[in-house]
Parts: structure tokens; sequence; C-alpha cells
């Protein structure tokens, strides 16, 4: 995956014509457009396969489940066109290697400790495991929370040089800088940038903040 701007945009726009227009207007500004449940069940998977002409596309299917359903998810993703997919830490190890074979060249990346109040609740307890568990299972990164940089700077320390994405940035209050500085690849933001008057000016906005805080 490469990382120039250092931000994937989260299109959870559950409109298809809308969130083609969003991502025509941010391509240049971002490094991935992650896809997540309510743009594909709004507008199906061909959505996948319109924005892979554009862009790097996630994903984000949150896949959770045995070893073979989750081949199986993996399979579909990658033949529609995702050059990566996200799956959770908690599904267990057989899983996420299933989700690493199947995904071929394609990137996996492992959930750990969700960004909302309720990732502490259970995520968080067992984040440092689903990270190690993310390197053993040779996936491309995990997903950390942008929320929390600090739990991003202990993550960091277990997974090397492994990817970080940190969402959590603008509406649910994390900072774009903060969580580089703390050791994020990128991160991801959706509602800051979709729902703005002007999505490629707030993302540009975002980006210039990454780039500031590299300085
Ligand atoms: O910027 P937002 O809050 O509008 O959107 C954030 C996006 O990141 C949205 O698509 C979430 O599903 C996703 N996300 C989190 O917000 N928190 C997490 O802990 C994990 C994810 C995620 O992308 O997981 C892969």
């Amino acid at each position: 995956m490469r990382l120039d701007r250092r931000l994937i945009v989260a299109l959870d726009v559950p409109d298809a014509t809308l969130a083609t227009s969003i991502a025509k207007a941010v391509r240049r500004s971002v490094d991935a457009i992650k896809v997540n449940w309510p743009l594909v069940l709004a507008g199906g998977i061909q959505v996948v396969r319109d924005f892979a002409d554009l862009a790097y596309v996630l994903c984000d299917f949150k896949i959770a489940d045995i070893p073979n359903t989750s081949r199986l998810i993996v399979e579909q993703a990658v033949r529609a066109g995702a050059s990566g997919v996200i799956c959770h830490g908690f599904a267990g190890e057989d899983s996420v290697r299933a989700c690493v074979e199947a995904a071929g060249k394609a990137d996996v990346f492992v959930v750990t400790e969700l960004s909302h109040p309720g990732g502490r609740e259970y995520t968080a307890k067992l984040a440092e495991e689903f990270a190690r568990l993310a390197v053993r299972a040779g996936a491309a990164g995990i997903i950390a929370p942008a929320t929390r940089p600090d739990r991003v700077k202990a993550l960091r320390s277990i997974v090397g040089r492994s990817l970080i994405l940190a969402p959590g940035v603008g509406a649910q209050g994390g900072k774009a800088a903060d969580a580089i500085r703390a050791g994020a690849d990128a991160v991801i933001v959706g509602r800051a940038i979709y729902d703005a008057k002007e999505p490629a000016r707030a993302a540009e906005e975002i980006a210039a903040e990454i780039r500031s805080s590299l300085r």
C-alpha cells in the first residue's frame, strides 16, 4: 500500500451516486478509499469495481467468521477489485490466517482496539494480543484508535514496521496530527470529509495537518 498523503477516506455514504462523486472529488487528496457495509448494501459490489478504477480500494467488511466463510468473503472482495481487506482479530488466528491466504497479493488489516468508547469495554483488553496475532499471521498491518494516541503508540511498539491505520479523526474527536505523531502510518477519515461542504477541500486540510505534524 502506497501512503503518500497518509490519508484514507471512509466513504460511508449509503448512496452510490453520491459516493462516486465524492470519490472523484477527493481521490487525489487521499491514498485509498475505504468501503464499508452502508455503501455496499446500498450500491452493491459494483461500487468496489467502479472505485477500483479510481484508487486503492480497502474493503472494510470487518470479517469475523469461521476460516472458511472468512476466506469466501475475502475472495469475493478481491475478485471485485479490492486491494485491501479488513478483518477482526477476535475471530482468532485461524480466521485471520484464512483471510491472509485468500487475499493473495491484497493487503489484510486486523482490527485491534475499536475507536469508540465501547471499544474500551472488550477490544482494548486484548488489543495487544490482536496486534501480535496480526504480525504472526502475516497481515500488512492493524487498525488502531486515533481517538487514543497513547494506544497507537503502545501498539506500534508491538507491530514494528507493519502498517497502522487509525480511524476516529474528526467526528469521533481524534486529531490526525496526534495519531500520526503517535506512530500511525495513515488516518482513516469519514464524516469530516464526506459531510463537509467541499469534501476535496476538507481532505486537503487534513492532509496539510498531517504534513505539518511531520515537520
Ligand atoms: O470518520 P468517521 O467517524 O465518520 O468514520 C470512521 C470510519 O472508520 C468508519 O468507516 C468506521 O467504520 C471505521 N472505524 C472506526 O471508526 N473505528 C474503528 O475502531 C475501526 C474502524 C475501521 O475502519 O475499522 C477497519
